[in-house]
């Protein structure tokens, strides 16, 4: 699989070109203590392998192609406080690349190559580059300027885009991963439904959620946001410290993350059991919105088409519930968009405006926030495209008001 993946990328890149794709290292927090290391997504797709300090090189040239990977050393003394690293045969295994080398002969390697074939071709130097804008520790680039230091007519090209295009179609064994991540996920949301109750704190019933991901051996897709009453209008509420009242509903906008492949649900419940006459009207059109989203959806279209679409649709609607008077538009109740791609990340990557193709992943979440009110509603499915629409990958996970009242009422 991993093989294909790289024989696939390899036909994209340039003749006379060397290709980097790094792991990454874990960044510090304090002092002497790192956060957690968390591979580079690419790297990992084309890989298989998810451990610090790792470098994926592909060479092409008009007479050959390579693929070299490059590991750590053993450390003895290091194996002992924080464990071993990855070896040879097992890198060999996990990712099918034959050529193992260690990381300090990367930079050789790549003055060799440049040398044999640079003086007759130019070379040119790939990378992801477009992470840039995030302000993160770039090795890459670091290396590449470094390089073009002693070899100046070397050129440097970003591959972002040949990368991003091949993790935008998702094959079987992605939406198998992806499948599996969202019914822990809908696990997950069940226990805290189950545990609802007046007057519970937000962070207790994320509780609930973090014990099932951990019982399932999956991890947090992204932080979670269990949103109660008012908390639920702000979009990113991430403190999950507040107190329910009686009659609130919940919002809560979550996923597990399975092998590195996330869900990303949202899902609105009233903390008690039942719907006020209000939340359920507001509710129900959110849903229309949801499944108007899924019907219409065709490859050809964009993320931005299908957010039109919900606009038009509460253009006419919000005005039968009392809302867009004085002014107001939509954009005072829902400013967020409908869709993103979903994959190896949350937000996955994607090329701005692509129209969508079958195999691509993608969130559906319409929401309405009314502040003044106390409401935030959003409901959030996982859909993939077909050949002529989309396929619900998480139609599992309840969202019909009587069925969520149902289940809560029946705890
Ligand atoms: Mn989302």
């Amino acid at each position: 699989m991993y093989q294909e993946r790289r024989e696939k990328l390899l036909a994209t890149l340039p003749e006379n070109s060397i290709t980097i794709l790094m792991s990454g290292k874990a960044a510090y927090n304090i002092g002497d203590e790192r956060h957690p290391f968390d591979v580079d997504r690419s790297f990992f797709y084309y890989t298989g392998l998810d451990n610090e300090n790792l470098v994926l090189m592909f060479v092409k040239t008009a007479r050959m192609n390579q693929t070299i990977l490059f590991i750590e050393p053993f450390d003895p003394v290091q194996a002992k406080w924080v464990g071993g690293k990855i070896l040879a045969d097992e890198a060999r295994e996990i990712s099918g690349i034959k050529d193992v080398r260690y990381v300090d002969s990367l930079k050789d390697t790549i003055a060799m190559y440049i040398n044999h074939y640079g003086k007759l071709n130019q070379f040119t130097l790939c990378g992801e580059l477009s992470k840039q804008e995030y302000d993160q520790p770039w090795p890459v680039a670091d290396l590449f300027n470094e390089i073009r230091r002693y070899n100046p007519d070397v050129q440097i090209r970003n591959i972002a885009a040949n990368t991003t295009r091949m993790r935008l179609v998702k094959d079987a064994d992605e939406i198998e991963k992806m499948r599996k991540a969202i019914s822990v996920t809908n696990a997950g949301i069940k226990a805290m439904m189950q545990a609802s109750r007046d007057y519970i704190w937000e962070n207790e019933l994320e509780a609930y959620f973090d014990f099932v991901l951990k019982s399932e051996q999956t991890e947090h897709a992204f932080h979670t946001i269990c949103a109660g009453g008012k908390n639920a209008t702000v979009l990113h509420y991430g403190k999950n410290n507040q107190q329910t009242k009686p009659g609130d509903l919940v919002l809560v906008d979550l996923g597990a993350a399975y092998k590195y492949y996330n869900a990303d649900i949202s899902r609105t419940f009233p903390v008690s059991g039942k719907f006020t006459d209000r939340q359920r009207e507001i509710y129900e059109i959110v849903l229309r919105a949801n499944k108007m989203v899924m019907e219409v959806v065709r490859p050809g279209m964009t993320t931005r088409d299908l957010n039109n679409k919900v606009i038009e649709f509460y253009q006419q609607e919000l005005p039968k519930i009392g809302l867009l008077q004085d002014g107001k538009t939509v954009r005072d109740y829902y400013w967020h968009g409908v869709s993103h791609h979903l994959g190896l990340e949350t937000h996955d990557v994607s090329l701005f405006d692509e129209p969508l193709q079958p195999g691509n992943v993608i969130t559906d979440e319409p929401g309405l926030y009314l502040e003044d009110e106390g409401i935030g509603v959003r409901i959030e499915d996982d859909i993939m495209i077909t050949e002529d629409g989309c396929i619900c990958l998480s139609e599992n996970i309840m969202k019909e008001v009587d069925e969520i009242e149902a289940f809560m009422q029946n705890r």
